[in-house]
């Protein structure tokens, strides 16, 4: 299960914000399909539908493994095949940090195979986001690498399986290149990263400065070709 998010392969996922989900949702997983994404996330900040509901639609129509990117705990699905234990170190929400995880831990015992412990780090690119606002924590600045690095070294050393760069979604730019490439050079565990990617430059930027996940949401919505460039992406940076 650990090499869900391998440091070997570069990966996509496509993230589904329940609340999002139209009558496109067919088209949107035969194109996943086709273009060979990685994985479905389905989560998003302010989620209020049934995400057990999503789940089951994904499974009836495509076989791309599912990660929950839960918002909050009504999201908890155990349908999911993984899970993003999240706890949002680069905050100081006692109920994000530790709190909501406690609450949660009796229910994903059942599933314990599935749950993926994720240092959540988010990080200012311009204009406050629905999770800044949301989570009622601040992001670490852009520029300051060295804060970025330091919590991220502190996920890895309390044992957290994964870390998670996220300048929320529809942010105005992506983490930079040297933030990305600094904290990866100083972790031994996989590196998600996502929130504003919006072009082909911006995915190849993040792959090569080491994450080992680029996560897509918004910008797919609106352009459903994109998806297919972002995987043409992966694969040529994976020759
Ligand atoms: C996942 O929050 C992001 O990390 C999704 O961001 O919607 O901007 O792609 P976008």
């Amino acid at each position: 299960m650990m090499n869900l998010i391998s440091s070997k392969r570069r990966s996509v996922a496509l993230l589904l914000d329940p609340d999002k989900v139209n009558d496109n949702i067919e088209k949107v997983l035969e194109n996943a399909t086709m273009c060979h994404t990685d994985y479905l996330m389905v989560g998003g900040s302010l989620t209020h539908k049934d995400t057990d509901e999503l789940i089951d639609l994904i499974k009836r129509h495509c076989n791309i493994p599912i990660i929950l990117f839960p918002g909050s705990l009504i999201q908890l699905s155990l349908k999911a095949d993984y899970i993003l234990y999240l706890s949002l170190i680069s905050g100081r929400n006692p109920d994000l940090l530790i709190g909501n995880q406690v609450v949660a831990a009796p229910l994903l015992k059942k599933v314990k195979e599935k749950v993926i412990s994720t240092g959540y780090i988010l990080v200012s690119c311009g204009d406050t986001t629905s999770v800044e606002y949301m989570s009622q924590t601040m992001g670490i600045p852009s520029n300051k690498n060295d804060i970025a690095v330091a919590t991220a070294l502190a996920g890895e050393m309390l044992g957290l399986k994964t870390i998670y760069l996220e300048a929320g979604s529809g942010a105005n730019h992506i983490i930079p290149y040297s933030m990305i490439k600094a904290v990866k050079d100083e972790i031994s565990i996989p590196l998600i990263v996502g929130g504003g990617i919006r072009s082909t430059k911006d995915v190849e930027t993040i792959f090569k400065a080491g994450a080992d996940m680029v996560v897509i949401g918004n910008h797919c919505e609106t352009n459903p070709d994109f998806l297919t460039e972002v995987c043409a992406v992966r694969d040529e940076l994976s020759i």
